[in-house]
């Protein structure tokens, strides 16, 4: 069976995702397209054969539209994605399921209340192959349990618009996703410290922030979010148990000697660094979606904790004090007891 995909958004990652549709992976077909800028639909619509059509609600009723694909602005994602739960259909939101724990709720519910998965949420990492082979070795117990996790996540720089809340919100969500599910734990409690700023920032910007989290199980996580390092995009994470440790590898790159100096480059964007993993992201929700099983992928509790554990971030930023993330009880539905 080929998916029929329905876009909702045909921005930056809009664009290259229904490139990913059309070219890389087997199985899927984009059919529909929208964007609030129809001109910019149009251009994403047109080299794949696709149409274009007026608004979300329209993808989502699509006749030819098996699964919806949401790529929009963050603050409209709840819409598009409880207008898929009651249409019936699966539906693939990127990060983040909704801009307020309220709406991720009520995602939730629509969700309980239809009986089945239909949601997956866009967090790359857990399909990129150094963080799973992390944790392969933690699962194997070969470190012993957990104590600590170091991490970096540096881009080298950003526009005017990026504000220090983003730091959290929309850079340091991807490791608050990543190490829930490499530590199978829960993030319980968020502090933020502001080291000395770098003067390559716009001067509003709080950069670099370090991120202190401690989980259920009392695991110390450091991050270092740093998003005008300058000198290139630079994911590390490096966990430390009670019998050794295990660190993410870098991206393979050739060795250069020449003139006296040996060097490997440095990836610049996440696009280069997590390709591979986006296009295992949607080779298996694709292969999910044709056998007609539930998405195995980030749920849409990964994706309310997710918000709950940056808004708390965010306040620890501006108080200065340790904030406790108070998550609701996981339902059974998404393997809690609730
Ligand atoms: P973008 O601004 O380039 O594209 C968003 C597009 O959505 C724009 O073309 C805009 O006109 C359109 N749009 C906005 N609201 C709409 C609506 N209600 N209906 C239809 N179209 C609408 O942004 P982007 O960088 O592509 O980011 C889009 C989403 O993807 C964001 O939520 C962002 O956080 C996420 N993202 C994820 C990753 C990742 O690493 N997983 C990377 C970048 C962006
Ligand atoms: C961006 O939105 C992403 O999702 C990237 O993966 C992240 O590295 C970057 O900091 C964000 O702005």
């Amino acid at each position: 069976m080929t998916v029929r995909v329905g876009v909702i958004g045909a921005g930056w990652i809009g664009t290259e995702h229904i490139q990913r549709l059309t070219h890389t992976i087997t199985g899927a077909r984009v059919t529909a397209v929208t964007d609030i800028d129809p001109a910019r639909a149009a251009e994403a619509a047109e080299p794949v054969g696709a149409r274009v059509l007026p608004d979300g609600a329209a993808v989502v009723a699509a006749d030819d539209v098996d699964a919806v694909l949401v790529t929009s602005w963050g603050p409209t994602h709840a819409e598009h994605v409880l207008n898929a739960i009651a249409a019936g259909k699966p539906v693939f939101c990127e990060k983040p399921l909704a801009t307020t724990a309220e709406d991720c709720l009520r995602i939730v519910e629509a969700e309980q209340a239809h009986g089945r998965r239909l949601v997956q949420v866009g967090f790359m990492r857990r399909y990129d192959s150094g963080y799973r082979q992390l944790k392969e070795v933690i699962e194997a117990g070969t470190i012993g349990e957990p104590l600590l996790v170091h991490c970096a996540h540096r881009n080298p720089t950003v526009p005017e618009s990026y504000t220090s809340a983003m730091a959290a919100l929309d850079t340091a969500v991807h490791e608050v996703d990543v190490l829930r599910w490499l530590l199978d734990d829960e993030i319980v409690s968020t502090q933020v410290i502001t080291p000395r700023a770098t003067g390559k920032r716009f001067g509003h910007l709080k950069d670099p922030q370090i991120m202190l989290f401690e989980t259920a199980k009392g695991v110390r996580i450091d991050l270092e979010v740093f998003v005008n390092c300058r000198y290139g995009y630079d994911i590390q994470c490096e966990a430390v148990g009670e019998e050794g440790l295990v660190r993410l590898p870098d991206p393979a790159a050739v060795g250069v000697r020449t003139a006296g100096r040996h060097s490997t480059a440095v990836l610049t964007d996440w696009v280069g660094r997590f390709r591979d993993a986006f296009d295992t992201e949607f080779r298996e929700w694709i292969a999910g979606v044709a056998a007609g099983d539930e998405p195995t992928g980030p749920s849409a509790w990964d994706g309310y904790a997710a918000t709950v554990i940056t808004a708390a971030t965010v306040e620890a930023l501006e108080t200065g004090a340790v904030v406790a993330t108070d998550l609701k009880p996981r339902p059974a539905r998404y393997g809690g007891t609730a």
